[in-house]
């Protein structure tokens, strides 16, 4: 996979914790829980404190039952269903999240599209992966850790994922890390996982709760790649530019 960066190295971590980010997360709350942001919703900021928001389209992936339609209600901060139904189609849920850059101290909305689609439906239907495909910014790759076979599977999943031009973000997420006590996987094998492949694996588990802490891990984790790969794109365009100049 791609080199990611350093966790914090673009983002300030725990923004939230701090004072002048109180502003910027009041528009993404609604009496103390997430507020719910429809396809054509956004956060209304104040004039004096407008920022630019970006746009990605981000793909959840992993076999049923691993925790797709679960992850897209927590980063939503919803609750998260307690009987699994396996995804008819594909789901799509917008979040919103406030992001300080470290260098520039520069804010920013970024507004994932998050896109959960049922294993089934994608294999009866072969349509639907190339429109999840389209314009796709991120994968995020799902294993359970009461499910081996999930773990086992990661590398077959991500290589499908493989193209010539490789932009595309792709990080591993564990789910169900709050049944740490049932895991099928142990950590020396996540550490194992993580040299091999030189990514993070981001974890996640148990009941949502309204505050923001077990999400902005997570979300500023998929920013921080998301904005790191914008930026190495918009550096080679401007090499590109420059070649073509002289
Ligand atoms: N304990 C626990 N259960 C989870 C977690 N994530 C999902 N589940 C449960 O696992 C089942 C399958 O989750 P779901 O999101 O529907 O799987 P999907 O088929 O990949 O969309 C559901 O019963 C969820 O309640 C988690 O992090 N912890
Ligand atoms: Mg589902």
């Amino acid at each position: 996979m791609a080199p990611v960066p350093q966790p914090g190295a673009a983002v300030v971590a725990d923004w939230h914790r701090d004072a002048d980010s109180r502003e910027f997360f009041s528009r993404i709350l609604h009496k103390k829980r997430r507020r719910k942001f429809s396809l054509l919703e956004s956060p209304v900021m104040p004039p004096h404190l407008a920022v630019d928001t970006v746009h990605y389209k981000v793909f959840i992936s992993g076999k049923s039952g691993v925790g797709k339609t679960a992850l897209a209600a927590r980063l939503a901060g919803r609750s998260i269903p307690s009987m699994h139904y396996e995804t008819t189609g594909i789901e799509t849920t917008v979040v919103y999240w406030p992001v300080k850059l470290r260098e520039s101290g520069r804010v920013l909305f970024f507004r994932l599209q998050l896109w959960d689609c049922g294993e089934n439906a994608l294999r009866r239907f072969d349509h639907l992966l190339p429109s999840c495909k389209e314009q796709l910014d991120a994968v995020l790759f799902l294993f359970s850790f009461t499910d081996r076979t999930s773990f086992d599977d990661l590398s077959n999943q991500i290589a499908k994922w493989s193209g010539p031009s490789d932009r595309l973000v792709k990080l591993v997420v564990g789910t169900k890390y709050d049944l740490f006590m049932h895991s099928d996987v142990t950590e020396r094998e996540v550490t194992r996982f993580q040299e091999e492949w030189g990514s993070p694996v981001l974890r996640t588990g148990g009941e949502v709760s309204d505050g923001l802490g077990d999400v902005a891990a997570l979300l500023n984790g998929l920013a921080e790649n998301l904005w790191h790969q914008d930026c190495v794109a918009a550096s080679q365009h401007s090499q590109q530019a420059t070649g073509t100049l002289i």
